[in-house]
């Protein structure tokens, strides 16, 4: 049995309340119930977490590795164009973790196209709504299970 974490950053709690024409009309909630149900039926576990808070996301990073965690599924939300402290988070613990993104951040504002977290990342999935998701759960299934 592998270990998966899916992380939410910044404001994803709204996920399927506000904006729904950027974001969709699904809920955080609906989105970690689907893949926890994936995970299961694949003999997996998946736990969630999401926070608005940035050393919250990093005390989850940094609890990871106790956890045993195989990889991680994470938005950063805002903290993606700002952070250097998840940045070094990452860094520390040694765990691949893929970064999605519902929007694609590349049609965006000037200031969205930047990530701190890309360029350490296994690969990044921007722009395929939240159906990312769910596509970087099958890769990291397959590849770190
Ligand atoms: O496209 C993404 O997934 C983002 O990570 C979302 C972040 C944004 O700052 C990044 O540039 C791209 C914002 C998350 C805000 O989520 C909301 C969801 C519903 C309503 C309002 C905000």
């Amino acid at each position: 049995m592998s270990n998966f974490l899916l992380l939410n950053g910044p404001n994803l709690n709204l996920l399927g309340s506000r904006e729904p024409e950027i974001y969709g009309s699904t809920s955080l909630a609906d989105i970690e119930n689907k893949l926890s149900k994936i995970c299961l039926e694949a003999s997996h576990l998946l736990d969630s977490f999401q926070s608005n808070a940035e050393h919250e996301l990093v005390n989850k990073i940094h609890e990871a590795k106790d956890a045993n965690v195989n990889c991680i599924i994470f938005n950063p939300g805002a903290f993606t164009h700002s952070s250097i402290a998840l940045r070094d988070a990452l860094s520390g613990i040694n765990i691949p973790f893929i970064e999605v993104h519902i929007s694609n951040i590349y049609s965006r504002e000037d200031f969205r196209q930047k990530s701190y977290l890309s360029d350490i990342a296994e690969g990044v999935i921007s722009g395929l709504g939240i159906e990312g998701y769910e596509l970087a759960l099958t890769v990291a299934l397959k590849r770190f299970s």
